[in-house]
């Protein structure tokens, strides 16, 4: 698709023949010329900036996400197309509770899933009869994306839209030109009928298997589609503006690069130049030096963390007692937004037409911890802007004597994503000492670290390409989340450690507890391959002082058959801080989290 340059001064052609100037900006896509060196791509790079949209779209940090349709009332997650009409019948549908919620809990858009899977559309589309129109809610006369459209004007919320691709009711599904005609009508009503869209959401699911119905997309034409009519909006994940992190589970990447090698998968050429990149969406890496080295475009495509408040996306009555707990969802924001993504959560309404209870209070609660979290900056002159180049530091005083236990970075994204590394050290008495590392920081990295008492804290940019432009450096106190210990039939267990670091795995049990065991139970749905195989496990009381408790241990079987494993201490330890190294059979890093582990109390 297009390519823009942005020249904000004089171009200067190098010897190279490549164009350098220091207020030159590639927006959202630049394709590398043929023959530079690693050094100039690394210089380039540092160049590409969000297209307007985009940036706007970061700054909302929160979105929410509604399932809601005919899957609400037969208790499915996917329909199959099939579904009577007649079943669709909120009792109570009250889009003004869905969005007052929403907005007291922080969210700043609101995404609807105006057509899911199933083809049933919840607005009375002039495409098909498998629509609102045909259901005995408001006797046919009702339209849910006009009532949430409403009840956005009415808290100052954007507006979403889901449009499935996939349709497993529309006949024309398979027949191409006719399918994409009849999507670009419902597209087309979606955005002249319903005020201003800020997210169009495309999803990339076909489950039609290799006998299916095979449909070629007309993304180009969708992309019009959406320019033509909402200019100001962007096209998520089956688009090019915002890309799917890789999983469902809410859990972004420590190093997330908005400049990514990656092509959207709705360019002609993105299979291709993927495979030759070897890398998929769930690939760890997306935008090192090392990939730069052999990519020939960079595009801006930011990652969106997409997951539900609820084990599925749509509701089920069932699922009312497995609403995530405050410690999962907050550590859910910490590992989105607080690495460099915009969080999307779902709040599926239930048949009323409802947020449920429970999951208003959770909601609650979150938006509690967070404004607690959040009040208190303890970082004197944080908002100073700071040009650093590779290698500066900069102190910034605390307010007296403060304990953190967390550091928020952010840059100006406006002038490209820049920090490759940096590190954090806290003063206390006078003397300094490391606390945290990270990688990238884009527009907001959040580092977490065990409890100091600090009367300030050093950063220093120790990799990056080009001049960093740090906006922001705050520190905050983010209080533990105590969780009621599940007992266990062995005993007291503790299932409710917070992750400081991913790699190696880091956790924090909140205070000093003696343990006597572990268990690994491998989440569902993990590759086999990237399971822990071998681990070392090392204790410490203060997050400084380590003590190794097993080292190279094996979790026997765990590829073939792979359920919780037990493994005892073979004596009581005392620990607050418990750091596992994992690699899985072939050597490589094993994929753990921290909800795989949970601690036996003596
Ligand atoms: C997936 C879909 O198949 C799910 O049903 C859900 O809508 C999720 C957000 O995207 O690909």
């Amino acid at each position: 698709m297009k390519k823009f340059l942005l020249s904000l001064g004089l171009l200067i052609a190098a010897s190279s023949g490549i164009i350098q100037a220091k207020e030159n900006y590639y927006v959202k896509h630049l394709t590398f010329p043929e023959g530079i060196s690693l050094n100039e791509k690394v210089e380039m790079a540092s160049r590409l900036v969000p297209s307007r949209q985009q940036a706007e779209w970061q700054k909302l940090e929160m979105a929410a996400f509604i399932h809601f349709g005919i899957n609400t009332f037969t208790d499915r997650e996917w329909g199959d197309g099939s579904e009577d009409p007649k079943l669709f019948n909120p009792t109570e549908l009250d889009a003004d509770q869905w969005v007052r919620t929403l907005s007291e809990a922080g969210f700043k858009i609101v995404i609807l899933t105006a057509k899911h899977h199933d083809g049933f559309c919840l607005w009375p589309t002039a495409t098909t009869s498998h629509s609102v129109a045909s259901s005995p809610w408001k006797n046919g006369k009702g339209d849910v994306v006009k009532e949430l459209r409403e009840a956005c004007d009415k808290y100052g919320m954007k507006f979403g839209v889901y449009l499935s691709p996939w349709d497993r009711n529309a006949a024309c599904y398979g027949d191409s030109p006719k399918y994409n005609e009849f999507f670009i009508r419902q597209l087309t009503e979606l955005l002249t009928n319903y005020g201003e869209v800020h997210e169009v959401w495309f999803d990339g699911a076909n489950g039609e298997g290799p006998n299916g119905r095979k449909q070629e997309y007309d993304w180009d034409a969708f992309y019009a589609t959406i320019k033509k009519y909402q200019p100001n909006a962007v096209m998520a994940i089956m688009g090019d503006d915002v890309r799917w992190v890789g999983n469902e589970k809410g859990i972004g990447r420590e190093t997330e690069w908005s400049a990514t090698v990656i092509t959207p998968g709705i360019y002609a050429n993105s299979d291709k130049s993927n495979k030759a990149l070897g890398i998929t969406q769930k690939s760890s890496d997306l935008g090192s030096r090392e990939m730069l080295a052999d990519a020939k475009d960079l595009y801006w495509y930011p990652s969106e963390v997409d997951v539900s408040i609820r084990p599925g996306w749509f509701y089920h009555q069932y699922e009312d007692n497995s609403v995530k707990s405050l410690k999962h969802l907050s550590d859910i924001y910490f590992q989105s937004v607080g690495y460099n993504s915009v969080l999307l959560l779902n709040i599926p309404p239930d048949r009323r037409g409802l947020i449920h209870e429970n999951d208003v209070k959770r909601l609650k609660e979150f938006a509690d911890y967070r404004n607690k979290v959040f009040a208190t900056d303890f970082v004197r002159k944080g908002d100073s802007y700071w040009k650093a180049k590779p290698g500066d530091s900069r102190v910034y005083r605390l307010n007296g004597k403060s304990t953190i236990n967390m550091v928020m970075l952010q840059e100006d994204i406006l002038k490209g994503q820049r920090v490759e590394k940096f590190t954090v050290e806290a003063q206390t008495n006078g003397e300094w000492k490391e606390v945290a590392t990270g990688t990238t920081v884009g527009y907001k990295r959040i580092v977490r670290f065990p409890e100091v008492k600090a009367e300030a804290i050093r950063i220093s940019i120790t990799g990056s390409r080009n001049t960093a432009n740090i906006t922001k450096v705050a520190a905050y106190a983010a209080p533990t989340i105590e969780e009621a210990a599940i007992e266990g039939k062995d005993g007291k267990i503790i299932t409710n450690a917070t992750m400081l670091k991913s790699a190696p795995l880091t956790l924090d049990l909140g205070s000093k507890k003696q343990l006597t065991a572990l268990t690994y139970a491998p989440a569902s749905k993990k590759k086999a391959e990237k399971l822990a195989y071998h681990y070392t496990v090392s204790i410490s009381t203060d997050g400084s002082n380590w003590t190794d408790v097993i080292v190279n241990g094996e979790f026997g079987n765990i590829m073939h058959n792979p359920q919780p494993q037990t493994v005892s201490f073979g004596k009581t330890v005392n620990a607050r801080y418990i750091r596992i190294s994992a690699t899985s059979f072939d050597n490589s890093e094993a994929d753990i989290e921290s909800k795989e582990f949970s601690f036996f109390l003596k």
